[in-house]
């Protein structure tokens, strides 16, 4: 038993009428912490009276300055409830940043804060050292900058958090610090790189960001920002890498939410090009108006059209190239717009109406391409069995799946371009050795439903926590054989069990689904039959007792159940061969562009290719570009869900310190040797302890090993550590110190003043 377990278990046996005394003192929080009753804690609460386990009461900072402070290792004890008191505290004075060692913590202050980022602010974190100024995202940056330059080794920063975190916001002001760093005046009329870099972000906000739930500027696409440099600390270049744009939002969204921005921004444009494009009110148009949830709060489209103009202006996008795009954002409504009837012959279909028919001619106008074929496209398939081919028409169901299988095809290679677009124009250095890579990908996600996509994000979650973890693991491990101290016993946590589950080949969840896709009499039940099968015995997975079709993976940051329904749908990536044609086809060069003919071998194989693997892919190379970098973290926090200022729910907060992997980092740091000081400085501090220390130390010339070893030998303290040039100590140890310096000052104080007294 803990001496704190003692202290409180002696409390709980105190006579009541003593506990009311020593409560109604104040809240009794004031005392002492309580974990977090609704997630461990059983605590009955009568009166002033309130019982709880020991193992849920936490002992209280003595010295916790009423702002907090702006590293939580600077907490006497590390616990939950103490991190989250200092985090409420410093947010309640718009101190949105706080430090875990070398993670920062942003909590969303749902506030303007301009004051925060401006000029003046960058130049005062200019080379200005992090630890002498507040915690900041221009901190990190200016950290990730001055380590690239003086050790030539490439960086990056991880954001992460849920959505409506904070991620996209603390990635733009990392931006605009290594723009700002590493920047020079362009002197030509050609744009700078940190120019066309900055923005990057409005252009891809605009057909990459939508409304939801979660929040009004959503992003629905992962994305890492590599700057390049050169050997003067100059940038020289930079490429974005994406990752997974939502592509259902295209032709699916439900109350509240809304599609991605550009759809409404042309829908309010100068009306010039309303007409050109033949659009209008955006509540006319099948997938804007699913959802009832039109304009924005303080967003003008007109403005917002413009500046997204003015932004693909800065980017390298011409203007031939812009009206090509917009004419294709256009020709996506009216393509949604179109409605199927049956038509003369069975289960053939044809446009409802001559509104459809209006649509089906303005989408054909607006794609260049022929009306003709494009109707057939949507109402057709040529089936080519034993060399045979044979003409297949679609029932009005299965032709409206066609039509919204264009749209999302065509917006998601829109929006490949424009990165693609952004890339060449930014242009890359290869002869950079130095890059500030920085990741802003969306967090774990856990929902009542939750598909392929949430499945994507958790295995991104589960990937960049081994990363996370075996870096906050190893700089523990590197600090300790630096001082050459034993610390074999600490535990590390690995879920390289829940990577094999999920991306094992052959075997893993993905490798089935693949199988599954490609098998044609595969459906939602036998690929989750065949889960259940292979994974019955694997202490990850289980299989919900009243499902048939759903499974549950046990994530390092919760279980989440998963809905198979659609999986096998969304996991395929394919064209369908009259779409391509069809596009490819265009007059218009920008169009048929995007729609390149495959090539041969593809187009006579399967025509199938796995989303899921292509993404795992993705994230080993980006796992691998990150693990050749020096990484930093920032943790976003959303401390409500209404999306409002001021509001801090504490245990909302906490489930994503411990989803983050902050609580997970606190725990490796605690399991070891969490307090550590150099030994002059632990020897001067608690040299009371040993008074036959104090005239040497007074002097300035003692030796400080021994000074600290007596003190330590004196202190009966147990379990520390002595290093090459610190004392370690463990989880609680220094408190234990400090509490006897006070003790022996106290009384010393006490002696003093009855000497004083007898003495007048
Ligand atoms: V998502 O996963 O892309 O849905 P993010 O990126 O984590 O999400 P985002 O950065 O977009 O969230 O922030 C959400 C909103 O919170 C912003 O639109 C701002 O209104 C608000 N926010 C976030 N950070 C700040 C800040 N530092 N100062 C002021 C902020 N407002
Ligand atoms: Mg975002």
């Amino acid at each position: 038993m803990s001496i704190f377990d003692s202290y409180v278990m002696a409390l709980l046996t105190v006579p009541v009428a003593f506990l009311r005394l020593f409560l109604s003192s104040g809240d009794p929080r004031n005392e002492m912490q309580l974990g977090d009753s609704g997630l461990s804690a059983r605590i009955t609460k009568c009166y002033n009276l309130i019982v709880a386990k020991s193992s849920n009461v936490h002992p209280k900072d003595p010295e916790f300055p009423s702002c907090g402070v702006d590293d939580m290792t600077k907490l006497t004890y590390l616990h939950e409830p103490g991190v989250l008191q200092n985090l409420k505290c410093r947010y309640d004075l718009n101190e949105i940043y706080t430090y875990t060692g070398n993670i920062l913590i942003a909590v969303n202050p749902f506030r303007r804060l301009p004051h925060l980022y401006s000029n003046e602010m960058m130049e005062q974190y200019k080379g200005g050292g992090s630890g002498e100024l507040s915690p900041h995202p221009f901190a990190v940056a200016d950290s990730s900058y001055r380590s690239m330059m003086n050790e030539k080794i490439s960086q990056s920063i991880l954001v992460s958090g849920e959505s409506g975190a904070g991620k996209t916001e603390s990635t733009k002001s990392l931006m605009c610090y290594l723009a700002y760093m590493g920047g020079k005046a362009s002197k030509t009329e050609e744009r700078s790189v940190e120019q066309k870099v900055l923005e990057s972000n409005p252009v891809l906000e605009a057909f990459g960001n939508a409304k939801t739930v979660r929040n009004n500027n959503s992003s629905r696409f992962g994305k890492f920002v590599e700057i390049q440099f050169d050997q003067k600390g100059q940038i020289s270049g930079a490429a974005i890498r994406t990752y997974l744009l939502e592509r259902s939002r295209v032709c699916q969204v439900s109350d509240p939410e809304r599609n991605y921005h550009c759809f409404y921004m042309l829908c309010g444009a100068p009306s010039e090009d309303v007409e050109k494009y033949k659009l209008g009110n955006p509540r006319t148009f099948h997938y804007l108006n699913q959802s009832n949830y039109f304009e924005l709060d303080g967003v003008d489209e007109f403005k917002e059209y413009l500046a997204t103009k003015s932004a693909m202006d800065v980017v390298g996008i011409n203007q031939a190239e812009q009206d090509a795009i917009f004419r294709v954002v256009a020709a996506i409504l009216h393509l949604g717009n179109i409605e199927f009837v049956q038509g003369e012959e069975s289960d053939s279909s044809e446009p409802k109406d001559d509104k459809s028919r209006f649509h089906l001619k303005t989408a054909a106008e607006l794609f260049k391409c022929n009306v003709k074929a494009l109707e057939d496209s949507l109402v057709k398939r040529v089936m080519v069995t034993r060399g045979e081919s044979i003409t297949k028409s679609l029932d009005p169901v299965t032709a409206a799946l066609s039509r919204d299988a264009l749209a999302k095809i065509v917006y998601s290679k829109l929006f490949d371009w424009l990165v693609d677009k952004i890339n060449v124009s930014i242009g890359q250095d290869p002869g950079s050795k130095m890059l500030i890579g920085v990741l802003d990908i969306y967090g774990f996600e856990s929902f009542k439903t939750n598909s392929f996509e949430q499945f994507c994000i958790n295995l991104t979650n589960e990937k960049l926590q081994q990363h996370f973890n075996q870096h906050v693991f190893k700089m523990e491990q590197e600090e300790y054989k630096k001082e050459e101290i034993d610390w074999s016993y600490i535990e590390f946590i690995d879920n390289q069990d829940i990577l094999d589950l999920i991306e094992k080949k052959p075997g893993g969840i993905i490798a089935l689904l693949d199988e599954a896709c490609m098998f044609p009499r595969s459906t939602n039940e036998t690929f989750a039959q065949k889960l259940y099968q292979t994974f019955k015995d694997h202490k990850r997975f289980s299989k919900p007792k009243l499902s048939r079709t759903d499974f549950t993976i046990y994530h390092y940051a919760g279980e989440v159940t998963y809905q198979t329904d659609l999986f096998l749908d969304k996991n395929k990536d394919y064209v369908v061969s009259e779409h391509q044609v069809l596009m490819h086809a265009s007059e218009c060069s920008f169009v048929s562009s995007l729609f390149p003919p495959p090539p041969e071998e593809t187009s006579k194989s399967s025509k199938f290719s796995s989303i899921g693997s292509a993404f795992k892919q993705q994230l080993q190379a980006l796992l691998e570009t990150l693990s050749a970098t020096q990484p930093h973290y920032i943790r976003c926090v959303k401390p409500n869900n209404a999306l409002k200022p001021a509001i801090f729910e504490n245990k909302n907060v906490l489930q994503q310190l411990r989803c983050g992997g902050v609580m997970e980092a606190i725990r490796i740091s605690c399991a070891g040797f969490p307090s550590r000081k150099p030994f002059r400085e632990f020897a001067v501090r608690f040299s009371i302890l040993a008074p036959e220390l104090l005239p040497k130390i007074k002097s300035g010339s003692f030796d400080e090993v021994s000074a600290s070893k007596k003190i330590l030998e004196k202190s009966k303290l147990k379990g520390y550590q002595i290093g090459k040039t610190k004392v370690f100590l463990r989880a609680g140890q220094m408190a234990e110190l400090d509490a006897l310096r006070v003790e022996v000052l106290a009384r010393s104080a006490s002696v003093i003043q009855r000497k004083f007294r007898t003495n007048m």
